[in-house]
């Protein structure tokens, strides 16, 4: 019988090739190849989207959904299309353990594909923790399809990372599209790769087991990044950190924590050792179990990444109305481009 995930204890080692990071649509690609120039722990980096211009800027295995017809698509007529390409995307997935599947929901690649490939991860044995990055406020017309979206890749994910667009940003008053999304890619990519680090001369990570052992808890896990001035504002840093997460959770729920400091040499033990200690009182939770890392590798402002798990409900369970309903199936929702039907019955 096939355990629960998180019943089922950490992997405790990894081989070369068995740690996956795969971005999904056009967010998941640029943060994967921004990504795959930062971490120093993922194996083998891979793309798939329905939009060639995704994939071109990315080095790594590449698998492109072609839709037949020129139609703007939908998440369901993702997964619709998805499903001539099942091998392909197990062909991916073949080898890895692990699998970080990174993808932006809210728009049609990432939110119809991702829970497909996690569901695939789950098929061939792979461990699949889905990063989701949510929309930016200002994207209401998003909400829905993402809080959708969101929900369907927790029931199929041993682990879902969400990281918030809101909360990566300080402003966006006068900054181009383009901007926006680099500004939250760099962001994004410093709290991955500072989790995702490999144990080196200047710094002393967490280690991949204790990151897994938190994003394996039952609901959530969020991941915020924040930065003070100086090395010695540490608890200035957290208490931001932990302030971005409790708009969107409540943090006295929280019950695992990881947090990767990020400094120069100035960086003391001691003092930032006390500052940990003063997170559970920050998140309200004397119960939490924090691990947390260092880094010498950054520079004279001080970066925190803070991953916390065990958020059973989130603010986007009120994005997906039908999330209240526990009977609607929607392992049905798939379909084709219209005008397809006919080829699709043919077949
Ligand atoms: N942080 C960040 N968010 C992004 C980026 N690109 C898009 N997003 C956000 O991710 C969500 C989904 O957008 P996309 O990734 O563009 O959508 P997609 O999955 O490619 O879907 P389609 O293009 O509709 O097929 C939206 O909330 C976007 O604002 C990016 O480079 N970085
Ligand atoms: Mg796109």
């Amino acid at each position: 019988m096939q355990k629960r995930a998180d019943q089922m204890p950490p992997m405790s080692n990894t081989a070369s090739g068995q740690v996956l990071a795969l971005g999904i649509g056009s967010a998941g690609a640029r943060i994967v190849s921004a990504l795959s120039r930062e971490t120093t722990l993922v194996d083998r980096f891979a793309y798939i989207s329905c939009d060639e211009a995704d994939l071109e800027a990315t080095e790594g295995e590449t698998l492109m959904i072609e839709c037949p017809i020129d139609q703007k698509l939908t998440p369901p007529m993702v997964r619709g299309l998805s499903i001539a390409y099942r091998e392909d995307i197990k062909e991916l997935l073949d080898g890895a353990k692990i699998v970080f599947i990174v993808a932006g929901l809210g728009r049609a690649t990432g939110s119809g594909l991702a829970p497909v490939v996690a569901e695939l991860a789950k098929e061939n044995g792979t461990d699949a923790v889905s990063v989701a990055v949510m929309p930016f406020g200002f994207e209401e017309k998003l909400r829905f399809y993402s809080g959708l979206a969101l929900r369907r890749l927790r029931s199929v994910s041993r682990g879902v990372v969400v990281v918030d667009n809101d909360t990566l940003l300080k402003s966006t008053s006068h900054a181009s599209q383009k901007e926006v999304y680099d500004m939250a890619n760099a962001q994004a990519v410093k709290a991955l790769g500072s989790l995702l680090a490999r144990q080196s001369e200047d710094s002393i990570p967490v280690g991949l087991n204790k990151v897994l052992g938190t994003v394996f808890q039952e609901g959530y896990s969020f991941l915020t990044c924040a930065s003070s001035g100086s090395a010695d504002k540490t608890e200035e840093a957290l208490s931001k950190a932990v302030i971005g997460i409790s708009k969107r959770v409540e943090t006295k729920d929280a019950n695992h924590a990881v947090v990767i400091l990020t400094g120069d040499s100035t960086l003391r033990a001691g003092e930032t050792g006390t500052a940990v200690k003063r997170l559970s009182s920050m998140f309200g939770s004397e119960a939490i179990d924090i691990e947390y890392g260092v880094s010498y590798r950054g520079g004279s402002q001080l970066q925190v990444s803070v991953l916390a798990s065990g958020f059973k409900a989130t603010r986007y369970d009120e994005y997906d109305p039908l999330s209240a309903l526990s009977t609607i199936d929607d392992s049905m929702d798939y379909s084709v481009p219209s005008g397809l039907e006919t080829i699709a019955s043919a077949e």
